[in-house]
């Protein structure tokens, strides 16, 4: 994943997940794969922005030299980029393209702009997509996030819903990412069914002015087995049908001002299941329940959310939490009508089971009675999502411009392709009000309509910066193109990605963004893949050495330039990868990183120091660990498991460097053994392996060499060691030739003295042997 350029440069988050990825590349290009290995930079986004309104820096300056930074560190660290592919999204060649997307989902339908009720933070002093509102506070700054009724863009996310939803069991993705997107897609099957409110005053009412006079109440439950015990109705506060109602309510000032306090609160402040339920009721009105065919009052409550179902539910208190809790705070009717098994008093039963109190449809079970109710009152099956259409406008300078044009006469026009890119213009007054500045800057704003040339205004609004993100990955097959995106040859041949690594932050915004406009663009028929990403993995969190967040607040953050300077970049890439599993949330441990060192020093000392005359007398032991070497350090780096791969390499030059257990000593280790372990050493330490190569008398680097094959014969091991066990406990161990037989083996465990105490003067019942592991005695 792309980094956004900030001021404060590379985190060792960064080093993470990019050395991991450098690892691969370099591995499978020493497979002899062609690897695209692109970096770029996401560069659009508010920081810039908030910097440049406190300084008077305009974003431009400080993004260039964020990236000049960024890109120097990278290559310190030793990362193996394609910089002839680089891209920034906030060059006009690359946001051309961003544009041209808008204009195709535009004419596709999938880009509209609608009145609706937004997330609006105060602080930010813009709306905010529901993928960036994190427990009710802005994602950036924390503030709380409140609705507002504002015109905006969106994208047509929800057309993908189910094909989203899909599609995520076929991914190689870690679970928790699986789990993610579909709570976030959230699907629900249920019914719509309607309520009468029958009412002379609304009936006779024939001002054709209003255009929403029906007098029924549409709602949306999952639980359509339990409309018998649907003892009233509740609306959200922004439902329309209010507005019909309330001229016939004999309580209009308390609804209206309930509705206005239900303003102030955001959804998390609504729907928190922890928080007291409140409502008011729709005095003198009342609508029918289609299966008791009894009157029931209409309440008004803010835990029913205007944008979800239809805004309005049958409440059921017998059956469901929340309803139950309201009814038991109201006074109102609950209606048992499924069968519980348990006796709960002060509680819903929330189960399914067998019906009651449902005049015909008593004895069935919820199951069945779901379809027969649903038919019997005329509703009608609905599956229903939770995600939202993605809102992409924002009313702030340091985006993309969305390329639309407002004309009095002709209406609402896409700028012409051959227009684009539209530029952000540079002479504008960044401070947020509320508008886009974009407003404020003449030369922008006021353009000539590209219909009928009478003066007309640009669309002001700026994309959310993840629309940028949404599709850059495709920009890496064909980077400098000037009439495509990418040609369509180029896309063939690169995507879709096999492997994407990053943090899990971006599980439901950027991941799920991506997705839908891979989705899009291949119906626009662009190409032939609907997945950007094969395979991801999440890294993991590396917390500060007090096991803490690293923050300025606690000022534990460890900078990666330090360690280079102190440690050297190889050390740094190698202890990142040796710190353990690579989706693990893990400590830096100053310690770990001095032994990390100790190993390359001794890799190093080892080639530095030897005598080329005792240097080609190969150990055939030595030999045999390399070869096991290779192949557990090939099987641990395809599946991302560097740590243990590390370890492998490690215990190898500890047997080279006469450090352990063995008796073979350093002057046993031939040329042509070292250079096999510096190649398997390369994809992660690439300074010191090409050093040590050079020193070795090569002239070409490293890096074009051919991994080293290991030999199948030699890893397998001779000895192996059997597990004893006496009635499935285990006693002793023993070590063998491999494929040894039983009756080989038996009389050696019966005389091993800690199996010895187990069996003696015991009849052997049986004794189970599986081969070259395990012995079971049962006595
Ligand atoms: C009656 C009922 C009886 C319900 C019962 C549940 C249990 P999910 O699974 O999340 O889709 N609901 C519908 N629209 C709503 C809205 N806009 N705001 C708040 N709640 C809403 O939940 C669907 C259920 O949530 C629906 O089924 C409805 O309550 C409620 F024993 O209808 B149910
Ligand atoms: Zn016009």
């Amino acid at each position: 994943m792309f980094p956004y350029p900030s001021g404060e440069g590379l985190h060792v988050g960064h080093v993470e997940s990019y050395t991991a990825t450098d690892i691969i590349s370099r591995y499978y290009r020493l497979n002899g794969y062609n690897v695209l290995h692109p970096q770029g930079f996401d560069a659009f986004g508010l920081p810039a922005e908030n910097y440049a309104i406190k300084t008077g820096i305009h974003p431009v300056e400080t993004t260039k030299k964020a990236i000049a930074n960024f890109k120097s560190q990278m290559e310190i660290v030793g990362l193996s980029y394609d910089w002839s592919r680089e891209i920034n999204t906030a060059d006009p060649d690359y946001y051309k393209w961003t544009q041209w997307i808008f204009l195709q989902l535009y004419k596709k339908g999938l880009a509209y702009k609608k009145k609706a009720p937004v997330n609006w933070c105060e602080n930010c002093k813009t709306v905010l997509a529901n993928e960036q509102v994190v427990n009710g506070l802005c994602e950036r700054c924390e503030n709380k996030v409140i609705q507002k009724d504002l015109e905006q863009w969106f994208f047509k996310i929800t057309e993908y819903a189910e094909e989203l939803l899909n599609d995520i069991e076929k991914m190689d993705w870690p679970e928790a990412l699986k789990h993610a997107q579909k709570n976030w897609i959230g699907k629900s099957e249920g019914a719509l069914i309607k309520f009468q409110v029958p009412n002379s005053k609304l009936q006779t009412n024939s001002n054709d002015q209003i255009t929403n006079n029906q007098n029924y109440i549409e709602v949306f439950t999952t639980r359509p087995d339990t409309l018998f015990g649907a003892t009233y109705l509740v609306v959200a506060p922004e439902h329309e049908i209010i507005n019909n109602l309330l001229p016939i309510t004999d309580n209009q000032e308390e609804v209206e001002e309930y509705i206005n306090i239900s303003r102030t609160k955001n959804k998390l402040e609504r729907t928190d299941l922890a928080k007291e339920k409140t409502g008011v009721e729709l005095k003198g009105v009342k609508a029918i329940n289609p299966g008791s065919k009894e009157e029931i009052p209409i309440w008004i409550a803010d835990y029913v959310l205007t944008d979800y179902g239809t805004g309005a539910i049958m409440a059921v208190p017998a059956h469901d939490e929340r309803d139950f809790e309201f009814a038991k705070k109201y006074n109102l009717k609950i209606i048992e009508v499924v069968k519980s098994i348990e006796k709960l008093e002060s509680k819903a039963y929330i189960g399914e089971g067998i019906l009651i109190n449902s005049d015909k449809f008593d004895g069935l079970t919820s199951e069945e009675a779901k379809d027969k109710i649903t038919k019997f009152v005329g509703g009608k099956k609905q599956t229903q999502y939770k995600i939202r259409d993605w809102l992409i406008s924002r009313q702030r300078y340091w985006g993309t411009p969305i390329p639309m044009i407002y004309c009095d006469k002709c209406g609402l026009l896409p700028v012409p392709e051959k227009d684009l890119p539209v530029v952000l213009p540079d002479d504008v007054d960044f401070k947020p009000t509320g508008e886009s500045p974009l407003v404020r800057s003449k030369k922008f704003h006021q353009v000539k309509c590209p219909n009928c040339g009478t003066p007309a205004r640009r669309e002001s609004d700026t994309m959310d910066t993840f629309v940028c993100s949404s599709w850059y990955f495709l920009r890496y097959a064909d980077p400098h193109n000037k009439k495509e995106l990418a040609s369509k040859a180029s896309l063939k041949k690169w995507l879709p990605v096999d492997l994407y690594i990053g943090g899990m932050e971006h599980a439901v915004g950027h991941l799920i963004y991506a997705r839908f406009m891979t989705k899009a663009l291949a119906d626009l028929g662009y190409f032939n893949f609907r997945e950007p990403f094969l395979k991801i993995r999440n890294q993991g969190i590396i917390l500060a050495e007090d096991s803490r967040k690293m923050s300025k607040r606690w000022g534990n953050v460890i900078n990666p330039d330090d360690v280079v300077k102190e440690y050297g970049a190889d050390t740094l890439r190698m202890y990142l990868m040796f710190m353990g599993p690579l989706e693990d949330m893990k400590p830096w441990d100053s310690r770990g990183i001095v032994g990390v060192k100790r190993f390359l020093d001794k890799v190093n000392n080892i080639v530095a120091n030897r005598k080329s005359q005792i240097a080609n007398r190969d150990s055939q032991d030595l030999e045999k660990l390399l070869h096991k070497t290779i192949m557990k350090v090939i099987e641990d780096i395809e599946n991302l498991r560097f740590n243990t791969a590390i370890s492998a390499m490690m215990i190898y030059i500890n047997h080279v460097s006469d450090g352990h257990t063995s008796h073979v000593s350093n002057g046993q280790v031939s040329n042509s053994q070292m250079e096999k372990f510096l190649i398997i050493l390369a994809p992660f330490a690439p300074y010191l392996t090409e050093e040590l190569w050079e020193k070795l008398g090569h002239k070409e680097t490293i890096f074009k060499e051919k991994w080293p094959e290991y030999d199948k014969k030699l890893v397998i091991d001779e000895q192996v060691t059997i597990a004893i066990q006496v009635n499935g406990k285990l006693r002793d161990t023993i070590e063998v030739d491999r494929g040894i037989s039983e009756e080989d083996l038996r009389p050696m465990t019966y005389k091993l003295p800690n199996v010895k105490k187990y069996i003696e003067g015991r009849e052997i019942k049986k004794f189970i042997y599986i081969k070259d592991r395990l012995v079971n005695i049962v006595v």
